[in-house]
């Protein structure tokens, strides 16, 4: 099994999106071991996306990010990094196709309501950088005997 660090962004929260959002992890059979709605620190938000700190957009990206709460999750399951990014859609919404997050809910590269890790090593990272060891939860989906 693979865990990926999953974020809803502010604008997800700010449209009441959340419950959409997390319906469809859930049904899709992924299972969520921890959730947290808070503003981002700003420093963390900066280590998350320190990828990308000599783009252009890197200011624009960090307030973003930190200008209302966002959710938080660990998201657990089978080829969860790869599954997550699929469920999400492409980064700018106009290539998402329709049926994903991003392709059902967005329009702009810079409002694009959800974040999944890209690889292992990254929601290893990313997973550190927003939670605390004793805050994931260990339980089984009643359905995990159907889903694998
Ligand atoms: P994310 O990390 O948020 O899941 O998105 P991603 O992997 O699909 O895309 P990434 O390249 O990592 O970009 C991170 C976030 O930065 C914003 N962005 N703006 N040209 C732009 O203005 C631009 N490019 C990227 C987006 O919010 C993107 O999700
Ligand atoms: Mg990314």
């Amino acid at each position: 099994m693979e865990r990926t660090y999953v974020m809803i962004k502010p604008d997800g929260v700010q449209r009441g999106l959340i419950g959409e959002i997390i319906g469809r992890i859930e049904r899709r059979g992924l299972k969520i071991s921890a959730m947290r709605m808070n503003v981002i620190d700003e420093n963390d938000a900066k280590e998350h996306y320190s990828e990308h700190c000599e783009k252009p957009f890197f200011g624009s990206l960090i307030s973003y990010v930190i200008s209302a709460p966002s959710v938080s999750m660990i998201v657990e399951g089978k080829d969860a990094i790869k599954s997550m990014r699929t469920i999400n859609g492409a980064t700018n919404p106009s290539e998402a196709m329709p049926g994903t997050i991003r392709g059902d809910f967005a329009l702009e590269t810079g409002r694009n309501v959800v974040h999944a890790s890209d690889s292992v090593e990254s929601a290893e990272r990313e997973i550190s950088i927003h939670f605390k060891d004793d805050e994931t939860n260990e339980y089984s989906r009643i359905d995990e005997e159907w889903l694998y």
